[in-house]
Parts: C-alpha cells; sequence; structure tokens
C-alpha cells in the first residue's frame, strides 16, 4: 500500500520516513510536480486535512493512501502565536532563520527571556476509504538563546519538558521518541494498519 506524503518540508519528510521506515512511503513530489496549496483553514485540523485533500486529488490515484502534516509552535508569553502561522510567522518564503529571530524578538519585547510553548502536530489521512486526523504535542520551553543544529524549524530554540538540552542538540532519536509528530504518527499508523485490513 503506498503512503503519499502531502508536504514539502524536508525536515518532515526525513522525520516521518523514519516513524514509517516499515513501509512504502514517497513526499508526493517524487510522483507529481509540487505545487501550492492555500492552507486558508483556521486550525491545525482544517489545513492537515486541506493538503492532504489537494494531494489526494492531484494524485489521480484512488489507492493512494495521503497524509498530510501541519504542525506549528505555540507560545504561552505570544498569547499562543504563531500557533498555525509558524511556517510564515516572519513573512512569506522566509528561512527557519527568519522565523526564530522574529520569535525571539517577539519574546523579548513581552519582557522574557524564556516562555512555556508547545508544539502540535496534526496528522490528516485521506484515502478512498474516507478522512481521519489525528494530533500529538510536545511540551516545554523556548529561550532567547539558540542552540545546536538538529532538527528543522524552531527547534534549536525549543527544550522539551524533561531535558536541559534544545532539540537542535538532542540527537534525533531523542526527538522521535517525545515528539508532537511522533505522538500523532504513532496514531495515525493505526488508522493505516485498519486501512490495509479493510483492503486485504
Ligand atoms: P508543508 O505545508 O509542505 O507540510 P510547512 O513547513 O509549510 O510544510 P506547516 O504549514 O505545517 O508546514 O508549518 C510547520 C512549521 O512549524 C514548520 O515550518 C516549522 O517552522 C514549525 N514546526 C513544526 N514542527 C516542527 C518541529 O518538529 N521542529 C521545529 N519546527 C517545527
Amino acid at each position: 500500500m503506498r503512503i503519499v506524503l502531502a508536504t514539502s518540508n524536508k525536515g518532515k519528510v526525513r522525520e516521518i520516513k523514519e516513524l514509517l521506515h516499515d513501509r512504502e512511503v514517497f513526499p508526493y513530489t517524487d510522483l507529481i510536480e509540487g505545487f501550492e496549496i492555500v492552507e486558508d483553514g483556521d486550525t491545525f485540523k482544517e489545513n492537515a486535512l486541506i493538503k492532504a485533500r489537494a494531494v489526494y486529488k492531484a494524485l489521480g490515484d484512488t489507492d493512494a493512501v495521503v497524509v498530510a502534516d501541519d504542525s506549528g509552535i505555540s507560545v504561552d508569553v505570544l498569547g499562543g502565536a504563531p500557533g498555525i502561522y509558524s511556517a510564515r510567522y516572519a513573512g512569506e518564503g522566509c528561512s527557519d532563520k527568519d522565523n526564530i529571530d522574529k520569535l525571539i524578538n517577539s519574546v523579548k519585547n513581552a519582557g522574557f527571556e524564556s516562555s512555556p510553548a508547545h508544539y502540535t502536530a496534526a496528522i490528516a489521512i485521506v484515502s478512498k476509504e474516507g478522512e481521519s486526523c489525528v494530533h500529538g504535542w510536545m511540551h516545554g520551553d523556548v529561550s532567547i538563546f539558540p542552540r545546536g543544529e538538529n532538527g528543522f524549524g524552531y527547534d534549536p530554540i525549543f527544550t522539551p519538558a524533561g531535558h536541559t538540552l534544545t532539540l537542535g542538540e538532542l540527537d534525533s532519536e531523542v526527538k522521535v521518541g517525545i515528539s508532537h509528530r511522533s505522538k500523532a504518527l504513532h496514531l495515525a499508523k493505526i488508522l493505516i494498519d485498519q486501512i490495509k485490513t479493510q483492503r486485504s
């Protein structure tokens, strides 16, 4: 059963492939030309479903099982920002570094050096059997002092609860064990297995 990832974020592809290592997984851009998907939902769930539906439709392969991830970081002292706007916090087409710099400035301007924060991942699955969506969260703190180069996105400024190193410093296996994406994918795997059983 072919699982197609509706994402063009290389960091997500790397992590999802690692977590679904025992299955046949392709980023959709290996199969068709990448295209822009307007993520105009109000929640992680809505945006994940928008991406999964768009890629399922574009593939034209009714047997495909399409998996999309919509995720982001919510910072307490910023009232939950950037949330669903995490990828484009510093503007359309900005880099991870631009986003980190903007987040650091926002936390500083609010008068803090750190803040409780959490990552959310919504994983949507779209196939001919129907649509579903599951979530996972990872809690911790963001700090205005970035450390480490591992991971992607906001990882150099995020220290997971119970750890002293940032996700930029921790090995990828540690992140896989505790991340929002891993937790959501654990649930997604159960749904993917149900589809497989239904088809056999
Ligand atoms: P696709 O829509 O193509 O999947 P994207 O990067 O635009 O890629 P999102 O709209 O879901 O994806 O935005 C997610 C952003 O949230 C991502 O770009 C990071 O800035 C941040 N993010 C999500 N998960 C993260 C993680 O595990 N580590 C660090 N940053 C993360």
